[in-house]
């Protein structure tokens, strides 16, 4: 089993994203859960303001996804069903709590001839199970957990010990190294076995890496220098020996992905459980790295699986033919990588549809990087997913 470290932004910003619909100006058009109205008067724009809420505001609404989206050409016989054509064990996206009371989307997300595996992106973080120390809230996580089970789907466990999404008492705490130690060892042994036997893999430490390749300065490695890694890899395998163990945050070749080779080197070489590598995949559409596939197989050739574990593929908006035609070719590329390499298990989507892409919030101006569109059509990027894995 796998448990992977991953690490995310947090922000809130304003982006354009219009989605069709007839509200009035400053008039709710959509958000997670929302089910009223969704196309703008005239003159007025749904934009997004963040996951839970969009509203018509005064612009010209010539630039909506759909108006540009030329759609997919492909007879669908599902994205997982073409991983597994391919050799791979699941095609998958992440999801959230809040838009399950999207019927549509749910619907989508529950099939399984598209979707082989789920990852919650946010309901398993350190600041949602144990947001108290020693209390701990696992609805949420649940909630997805069951919904996976349900289906049949594999299910990702995300993440344990990461930087991002701490809670209070954690972060500004100020911890002995055997403090430090045996909090991540309770929170770990605690998440995992409340979950034992129903994931396939854990994303054990997320994104430990800065850039440049070197540790990133967070709370456990201020205190615990690298050591925390293992640590954390040794309570999950303990908590559920069949749980597969990553880490990760890499694209291409480059300082990080040195940086994280060099890691699962010294992990494997103390005898730390480590299953795989997460390939994060947060990538620009025209700038997909071209060394995606050779630190696969670099990976690959430490003895670890790999996994693809977050793609999104974002645009400057407004979304164009254009630009879409170019973000196929870049789906393509990626998912060739992973085919190419047979250590490559599987590919997660961060989200299904523009509709719920954390992107816009966190990079103003920019979206339209997943392969369904904010009504839930499918771009181009969805043919590039296929032709990749043919
Ligand atoms: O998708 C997640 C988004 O909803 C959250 O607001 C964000 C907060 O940190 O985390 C997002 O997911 C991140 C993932 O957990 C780790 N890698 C980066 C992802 C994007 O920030």
């Amino acid at each position: 089993m796998t448990f992977r470290l991953s690490v995310a932004l947090l922000s809130v910003a304003l982006a354009l994203s219009p989605i069709a619909a007839q509200q009035q100006e400053w008039a709710q058009c959509g958000g997670s859960g929302w089910t009223g109205g969704t196309t703008c008067a005239t003159g007025t724009v749904c934009t997004v303001v963040n996951q839970w809420y969009s509203q018509c505001i005064r612009g010209t609404a010539s630039s909506t996804t759909s108006a540009s989206n030329p759609g997919s050409t492909s007879v669908s016989a599902g994205l997982q069903n073409a991983a597994v054509k391919a050799g791979k064990l699941y095609f998958g996206t992440a999801t959230d709590n809040p838009m399950q009371t999207d019927q549509a989307y749910v619907a989508l997300l529950s099939n399984t001839s598209e979707f082989g595996s789920i990852t919650p992106g946010n309901s398993m973080k350190w600041d949602a199970t144990e947001p108290t120390r020693g209390t701990f809230t696992f609805t949420n996580g649940d909630t997805l957990v069951n919904l996976g089970v349900k289906n049949k789907q594999l299910v990702r466990g995300h993440t344990l010990v990461w930087h991002n999404q701490l809670p209070g008492w954690l972060e500004n705490g100020q911890w002995t190294a055997a403090e430090l130690t045996k909090i991540i060892q309770d929170h770990t042994t605690t998440v995992v076995k409340h979950w034992a036997g129903k994931l396939y893999a854990w994303d054990v430490v997320n994104e430990p890496f800065e850039e440049d390749g070197t540790y990133r300065d967070s709370i456990f490695y201020k205190v615990l220098k690298t050591e925390y890694i293992a640590i954390a890899l040794r309570a999950a395998r303990a908590a559920d020996p069949k749980v597969k163990l990553y880490d990760y945050n890499i694209d291409g070749l480059g300082s990080k992905s040195t940086g994280m080779y060099n890691l699962v080197k010294n992990l494997k070489a103390q005898g730390a459980p480590i299953d795989g590598v997460g390939i994060q995949a947060h990538l620009i559409s025209g700038s997909v790295p071209s060394s995606i596939q050779a630190n696969i197989q670099q990976f690959a050739d430490l003895g670890v699986d790999v996994a693809i574990t977050e793609l999104d593929i974002r645009m400057t908006l407004p979304a164009t033919a254009a630009k879409l035609a170019q973000q196929k070719t870049d789906y393509q590329n990626v998912i060739k990588a992973c085919k190419n390499v047979k250590a490559c298990v599987g590919v997660t989507i961060w989200d299904i549809t523009d509709k719920y892409s954390w992107i816009p919030s966190v990079f103003p101006g920019q979206g339209a990087a997943l392969p369904w569109d904010e009504n839930l059509k499918k771009k181009p990027a969805y043919d590039g997913i296929v032709a990749g894995f043919a």
